[in-house]
C-alpha cells in the first residue's frame, strides 16, 4: 500500500454502502493524556436467579424460559415491531408515514450465564449458527417478512441490557437502510461484471494480506479498507453464498471457529470482554433472486485506546461523515499479532 495512505489525511470509499470515511493517520502522533486504565474483571455465576434469560427463570411479562441445554429462541416480549396491528398510510403535505410489520426475537446463545461467544466451545457456537440458519429460513419464509436482521449487542457500553450471552433478530416487511444500500452496490457490480463484489474484494485483500486478521478453510476475517470503528472487522465466506442457509455442516463449524477466533483476539486486545455490535448482512428474503448478495458478518466495536476509552461518533462525524485516526492496516496488524488463546487462559 502506498506510504501516503499510512501518513497523510485522505478519504476512503466504502464499496458496500457507497459512502466515504475520512482517515487522519498523522493524528496518531498526537499526545494522549486521557484515561487508559483497565476495567474491573467481570465475574459472573453460571446461573443467576435474577436473570431473565437463564433457563427456567420467569421473564418480565411472566413467561417462563425452557430448561434449555444449548440455545433458546423466544419472541421478544417488548418487540420494536409487531406482526399485527392496523395499517398506517399517512400522507399529509410533506409528511409521510407507513406501516412496518415484523417480529423481534431474542436468541440465547448458551444456558451458561457466565459465558461470552469467545469463551464458548466451537461446537456450542456451531449450535448458535444452526439456530441463526433455522430462524433466517423460518422467518424469511413468512409472507410478510422480507428482511431478517440477526445481530448481537455485547457489553453495557453498547446498550446491552443483560450480560447473559444472547443476540437478537428483527425480521420485518421492508428492507432497512444499511442492507438497502448494500443491495444496490452489489447489484450494480454483479450486473456489470457477473461476479460478486465482495468475492472480488476478498481476492484483492488475500493478495495484499495487509488487512487480514485470520483465516480458515471457509472464511476470512479482515479489517475492511473503509473501516469506521477503530477495530471494526468483517467475516467473509470464501464462497459466494448469498445467505447463511447455504452453509453445509462443516462450513457452519468453520463459521463458528472464526467467530470464536476473532472475538478472542478482540478480548485479548485490552484484556477485557470486548464490547461490540455484530450483525449478519445477507440477501433479503422476499421472493426475488439475490444472486448479487454475498453474506458477511460485521463487528463494530467502540473501544479505541483501552478497556475504558471509547470512540465517540460526534462533532464532524455527526455533521460530515465518520473519521478515524489509526488506519485499517494498523488495526489489522494489532489484531493479527495477538495470541489465539483467550487472555483468561494464558
Ligand atoms: P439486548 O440485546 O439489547 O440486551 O436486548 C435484550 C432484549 O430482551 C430486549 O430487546 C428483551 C428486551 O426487550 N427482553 C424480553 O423479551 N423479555 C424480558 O423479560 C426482558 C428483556
Amino acid at each position: 500500500m502506498p506510504k501516503i495512505l499510512s501518513e497523510q489525511p485522505h478519504r476512503r470509499y466504502n464499496i458496500l454502502t457507497g459512502e466515504w470515511i475520512l482517515v487522519s493517520p498523522h493524528r496518531t502522533k498526537r499526545p494522549w493524556q486521557g484515561k487508559t486504565e483497565k476495567s474491573a474483571t467481570d465475574q459472573r455465576p453460571i446461573y443467576d436467579p435474577n436473570c431473565y434469560l437463564c433457563p427456567t427463570n420467569t421473564r418480565a411479562n411472566g413467561a417462563v424460559n425452557e430448561d434449555y441445554k444449548s440455545t433458546f429462541a423466544f419472541t421478544n416480549d417488548f418487540g420494536a415491531i409487531l406482526m399485527d396491528g392496523p395499517q398506517v398510510n399517512y400522507n399529509e403535505g410533506l409528511l409521510k408515514a407507513e406501516s412496518e410489520q415484523g417480529i423481534c426475537k431474542v436468541i440465547c446463545f448458551s444456558p451458561d450465564h457466565s459465558l461470552t461467544l469467545p469463551q464458548m466451545e466451537v461446537d456450542a457456537i456451531t449450535d448458535v449458527v444452526k439456530l441463526w440458519k433455522n430462524e433466517y429460513a423460518a422467518l424469511g419464509a413468512m409472507e410478510a417478512i422480507n428482511h431478517v436482521q440477526i445481530f448481537e449487542n455485547k457489553g453495557d457500553i453498547m446498550g446491552c441490557s443483560n450480560p447473559h450471552p444472547h443476540g437478537q433478530i428483527w425480521a420485518q416487511s421492508t428492507i432497512p437502510e444499511e442492507p438497502r444500500k448494500k443491495t444496490a452496490t452489489q447489484l450494480a457490480y454483479y450486473q456489470k461484471n457477473g461476479r460478486s463484489l465482495l468475492g472480488d474484494y476478498l481476492q484483492q485483500e488475500l493478495e495484499s494480506k495487509e488487512r487480514i486478521v485470520l483465516e480458515n478453510e471457509d472464511f476470512v476475517a479482515l479489517v475492511p479498507f473503509w473501516a469506521t470503528w477503530p477495530y471494526e472487522a468483517m467475516i467473509i465466506p470464501r464462497k459466494h453464498y448469498t445467505n447463511i442457509g447455504e452453509l453445509n455442516a462443516s462450513e457452519e463449524r468453520s463459521f463458528a471457529a472464526i467467530i470464536k477466533g476473532l472475538t478472542i483476539k478482540f478480548d485479548n486486545l485490552f484484556e477485557v470482554s470486548f464490547p461490540y455490535s455484530a450483525g449478519i448482512h445477507q440477501a433479503p428474503t422476499h421472493n426475488k433472486e439475490h444472486a448479487e448478495w454475498h453474506f458477511h458478518m460485521s463487528f463494530y466495536p467502540p473501544l479505541l485506546r483501552s478497556a475504558t476509552v471509547k470512540k465517540f461518533m460526534v462533532g464532524y462525524e455527526m455533521f460530515g461523515n465518520p473519521q478515524r485516526d489509526i488506519t485499517a492496516e494498523m488495526a489489522a496488524k494489532s489484531l493479527r499479532e495477538l495470541p489465539q488463546i483467550h487472555y483468561s487462559h494464558q
